[in-house]
């Protein structure tokens, strides 16, 4: 029966075991930045194992690796897959994990001799943390056909490297064209990232919808001075503008309340000596909500914050949009395909909504797509610390395999 097959925990972990060893950390974490050398490593290291498996190996031209395994039929294939970039102080499993599962699910397939209708493809999405070139989710957007290659190509990171200059650097230029490939059906697994199933003791997230994210860049311009002899009613602190920013947009999460979220996660001063007022800084805000037109109030509420503070401080604030994705409602059946098989294997699964974004938000523009969770030891997650208990990983891939068969089975 295809419901007696189980995935083998011991390779699985071994496998995330060796792929963490590319841009391993002192701490137990990984820094593998998108289209680094770590990232080559890893992406080789992945490439090595599709080969292994049998697997039919094709990197497009965003760098975005498929590993395709032959069905009866011809047809758009079953797809899963995620990320193996990091961000800078991350931990193993964000992204890793559904991408190894995916080759375990094809390792377990192959020892059973199993031959699936449809053709089955683990694919690795360039860049889908944004911590480098933004936006993040950026190899599956441009797979889909949501942002052009060539502007994607043209993208900066903070130090002025261009990603298409990157790509070929590391030999993952491909030459498979992007756009839309047609897919059957795409499911992901990955790692919760928060406390949710955790606190509940729920080992598997039938995952049914997804936050949207608004990402901006602001470069605030004031005055060098000297910290000694400035009065304070004639400074323009670039520096103490950007901390009220950040002030500004922890209150605003209050009194908007509901799911609105808000993180300043760069600062960076110029010149950043300590008798020196700031003339400048750079920082991101990253704001998420559930509800879009919550979303967009929260936007507009900065906006106007950064006009006044513009005048009251006498900085100049520019902003830069890096993302803004809409929140993602997930395929029905395919989210009913993930409950069935993980109450079908007897694990406990419970809806959820995501808080990360995710590759399967973009798959989810052009084929039916749900995502599968299993539970982040105390919700910690890019953070060399992240952890998610091996009995939990290996239910998570058992979800995966089931719900690949099943979304085979379907015409
Ligand atoms: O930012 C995110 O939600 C994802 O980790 N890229
Ligand atoms: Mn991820
Ligand atoms: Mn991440």
């Amino acid at each position: 029966m295809l419901t007696d097959h189980r995935i083998d925990a011991t390779r699985l972990l071994q496998r995330l075991d060796d792929l963490a060893q590319h841009g391993a950390r002192e701490d137990g974490g990984v820094s593998r930045l998108a289209l680094t050398d770590a990232d080559k490593a890893g992406r080789d290291q992945v490439v090595t194992w599709m080969r292994a498996l049998g697997l039919e190996v094709t990197v497009d031209a965003i760098g975005n690796i498929h590993g395709l395994r032959a069905g009866r039929s011809k047809g758009p294939p079953v797809m899963t897959g995620s990320h193996i970039d990091t961000v800078r102080a991350g931990g193993r499993y964000d992204g890793n994990y559904g991408v190894l599962a995916g080759l375990e699910v094809v390792e377990t397939l192959n020892d059973a001799g199993l031959t699936t209708e449809h053709p089955l493809c683990v694919s690795v999405f360039t860049g889908e943390e944004g911590a480098r070139f933004a936006p993040d989710m950026l190899g599956s957007l441009v797979f889909v056909g949501a942002l052009a290659l060539e502007t994607a190509l043209a993208i900066r990171d903070a130090e002025g490297c261009v990603l298409g200059e990157e790509l070929a650097r590391i030999g993952y230029a491909g030459d498979t064209p992007v756009g839309h490939t047609p897919v059957h059906r795409y499911v992901e697994l990955h790692i919760e990232q928060g406390p949710v199933l955790e606190a509940e003791g729920v080992t598997i997230g039938a995952v049914r919808d997804l936050q949207g994210i608004s990402w901006q860049e602001l470069e605030l311009a004031g005055q060098a001075n000297h910290a000694g002899t400035t009065p304070m009613q004639l400074r323009h602190d670039a520096g103490y503008a950007a901390a009220a920013v950040a002030t500004f947009l922890r209150e605003l999460t209050k009194t908007l309340g509901g799911d609105q979220l808000a993180t300043c996660g760069v600062i960076e001063l110029q010149p950043n000596l300590i008798n020196v007022i700031p003339s400048h800084a750079r920082m991101t805000v990253d704001l998420r909500n559930t509800d879009e037109a919550s979303l967009q109030r929260a936007e507009a509420e900065l906006a106007r914050f950064l006009a006044e503070l513009q005048e009251a401080e006498g900085v100049t604030i520019a902003t830069r949009r890096l993302a803004r994705f809409e929140p993602v409602v997930f395929d029905a059946d395919v989210h009913a395909v993930v409950r069935r098989a993980a109450e079908g294997l007897g694990y406990s699964v419970r809806d959820m909504t995501s808080g990360a974004g995710h590759d399967a938000q973009m798959l989810a523009r052009i084929c039916p797509s749900a995502m599968i969770f299993v539970p982040s030891v105390g919700g910690i997650s890019h953070n060399p610390a992240e952890h998610t208990e091996p009995a939990e990983l290996e239910a998570g891939a058992n979800v995966l395999l089931r719900t690949m068969l099943e979304l085979d089975a379907q015409s």
